[in-house]
């Protein structure tokens, strides 16, 4: 068996569950400033997946289980080795289940893998017999005697769940949620504070699990055929750094006619080395991007004026997330207004703030504690960016640096409007940019979206309009008259559905208000896979 921690997770309890450290990604550090129109949706662990549909021994996975849900499966079936895959936060449940394990199945081999592991003494903290630092899926095969060089199968991963948005909950039907594709761990640029580029060998190192463009193109065609998806998340956490991959993906895709979206993670320097038009022809219409701070050095800026950047990407119908860092080194009382000020002036699609933090296996790590600087009372289980620091900073306090990341958010809420809002301006512009181009791939992808958003855009902004009026009556015009350009581009029945749906919105949005003012929190569903199962 291969499992999750268990839940719930958005909830303040001794195992590190934590209110503000919900399993949502966007609400957890992306628009939890946004109140109603915070997009939230789940996601699963895709790394237990990968691990699964790469052996051939049988397997469940349990994915989000509750505690007792854990101890019944642990019952039910007599299992050789139990795997958890954990991250640091989580360190508290990993120990608990490893107690329940001993207890319940004595004869289980433990493994535990993921982050978690680079946590320093972890060995004395919990009782497993294998904790597992890196790449999973080889150490598996070998650890099971299979061949661990055979080619990665990809799993077949709808990359996200039970999306909700202004108190509605959208249906998961096939086909609308894009696949997540998993083409490396790692990333080889090795900033001195990034876990996964750390976890995977560190600066200049990464594991491909897909080396080419070809290899690329066939796990995306399969997935097409099995999810009947078009769009892709693309789980590499700097795509377009491997140029000669991307390019050979978008030859394939060119010959094969193939209209896909693709949602990736790129530094300012990697995005650079590709004309608009590449990024474009390539369906590339959600970009995550590392803005970190105008004063950083790091070497995947590469110098680049990033306001200019995601001026340049959203002119395209490129949405752009930007990531900026909180409690830099150089920053003081003085200067982080103007550093979060500049921050919000790239008017990104959405924005992700995180406290800089040592987290354990980082170079940053190993500095802070060989200056001494590192705080030896934070529990691990808020030892996540965003919470408060975790070491001494030269100039802001631990509770300074709450306030400053809170007001970060807000801020960014404030000046530039709801993300949903943003995106539905830069799906309009890119459209009207590109409705006529001579790529026919290309005139598809943004009508295909056009025409199925147009109606339910138009309705959001209707309702938006009046729920941004007290916030920022400026904003709100500016929503007004994005409905009006929406309301022009559109057909007739898109032109109609707002005066219809928009009311329904934005009743469904006060109500949803009133629910998280009353304390209402998610969680997602507890899910059970097997494989190669043959009941006995
Ligand atoms: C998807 C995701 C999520 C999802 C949750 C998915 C889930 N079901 O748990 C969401 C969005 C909810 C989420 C939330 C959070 N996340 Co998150 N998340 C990711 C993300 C983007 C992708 C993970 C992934 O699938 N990677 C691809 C797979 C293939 O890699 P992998 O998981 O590392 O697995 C490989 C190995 O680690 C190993 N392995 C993993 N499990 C196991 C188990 C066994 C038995 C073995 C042998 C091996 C093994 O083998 C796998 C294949 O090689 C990563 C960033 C990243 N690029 O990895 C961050 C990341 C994992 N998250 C992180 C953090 C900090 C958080 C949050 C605290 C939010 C925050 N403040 O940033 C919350 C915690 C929520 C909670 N209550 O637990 C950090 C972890 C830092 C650390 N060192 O612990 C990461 C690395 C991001 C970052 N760079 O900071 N996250
Ligand atoms: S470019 Fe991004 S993913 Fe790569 S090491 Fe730096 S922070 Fe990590």
């Amino acid at each position: 068996m291969l499992s999750s921690v268990f839940g719930p997770y958005a909830q303040d309890d001794e195992f590190g569950s934590r209110s503000i450290n919900p399993m949502e990604l966007y609400h957890n550090q992306v628009t939890r400033a946004q109140g109603s129109f915070s997009l939230r949706m789940f996601h699963r662990s895709w790394g237990i997946m990968m691990i699964q549909a790469n052996i051939s021994a049988p397997c469940t996975v349990l994915d989000f289980p509750t505690r007792d849900d854990f101890a019944r499966e642990l019952k039910a079936n007599q299992y050789d080795v139990v795997g958890i895959s954990s991250i640091i936060v989580n360190v508290a449940k990993v120990r608990e289940m490893c107690r329940i394990i001993r207890q319940i199945s004595p004869h289980s081999v433990i493994v535990v893998g993921g982050h978690v592991a680079a946590i320093p003494g972890i060995e004395t903290m919990i009782d497993a017999d294998h904790i597992v630092r890196g790449e999973g899926v080889s150490w598996m095969r070998r650890y099971l005697g299979e061949d661990e060089d055979a080619p990665i199968r990809h799993p077949a991963i709808v990359s996200g769940m039970q999306t909700r948005i202004m108190g509605i909950r959208l249906p998961d039907r096939k086909g609308t949620t894009a696949a997540t594709i998993i083409p490396s761990v790692g990333c080889p640029m090795g900033c001195n504070f990034c876990t996964t580029s750390a976890f995977f060998g560190g600066k200049g190192k990464f594991v491909n699990f897909f080396e080419t463009g070809d290899e690329l193109f066939d796990v995306m065609n399969r997935m097409e055929r099995e999810l009947k998806v078009r769009s892709f998340f693309v789980m590499d956490e700097n795509f377009l750094l491997h140029r000669e991959r991307a390019l050979r993906l978008l030859e394939r895709m060119k010959e094969a006619r193939k209209s896909w979206t693709m949602s990736v993670f790129a530094s300012a320097n990697a995005i650079r080395k590709y004309t608009m038009q590449e990024l474009v022809e390539l369906g590339v219409s959600w970009l995550w991007m590392g803005l970190e701070s105008p004063q950083a050095s790091y070497s995947k800026l590469g110098g680049a004026d990033t306001r200019q950047l995601t001026r340049e990407l959203r002119e395209h119908g490129i949405r752009v997330q930007g990531s900026t860092i909180i409690g830099l080194e150089h920053h003081t009382p003085d200067n982080i207004m103007a550093e979060i000020e500049h921050a919000v002036s790239h008017d990104t699609d959405f924005h992700q703030f995180m406290l800089y933090t040592p987290v354990p296996g980082t170079p940053l790590y190993q500095q802070m504690a060989e200056e001494g600087r590192l705080l030896s009372d934070v529990d691990y289980a808020d030892v996540h960016g965003q919470f408060k620091f975790n070491f001494q900073h030269a100039a802001i306090s631990r509770d300074d640096s709450k306030r400053f990341l809170d007001w970060a958010f807000w801020r960014d809420f404030e000046i530039n409007g709801p993300s949903l809002y943003r995106i539905s301006r830069t799906l309009l512009t890119g459209w009207k940019r590109y409705k006529d181009w001579p790529d026919a791939r290309v005139r598809e992808r943004f009508a295909r979206e056009m025409g199925r958003l147009s109606g339910i855009y138009g309705s959001a902004l209707w309702a938006m309009e009046r729920r941004f009026r007290n916030v920022n009556r400026n904003v709100s015009e500016q929503i007004r008259a994005l409905r009006q350009e929406f309301k022009r581009e559109s057909g007739m029945v898109s032109r109609m559905m707002p005066a219809v749906l928009g009311p329904v919105l934005l009743w469904t949005t006060r109500r949803e208000e009133k629910r998280l003012a009353r304390g209402k929190t998610y969680e997602p569903p507890t899910i059970l896979e097997r494989t190669n199962w043959v009941e006995a």
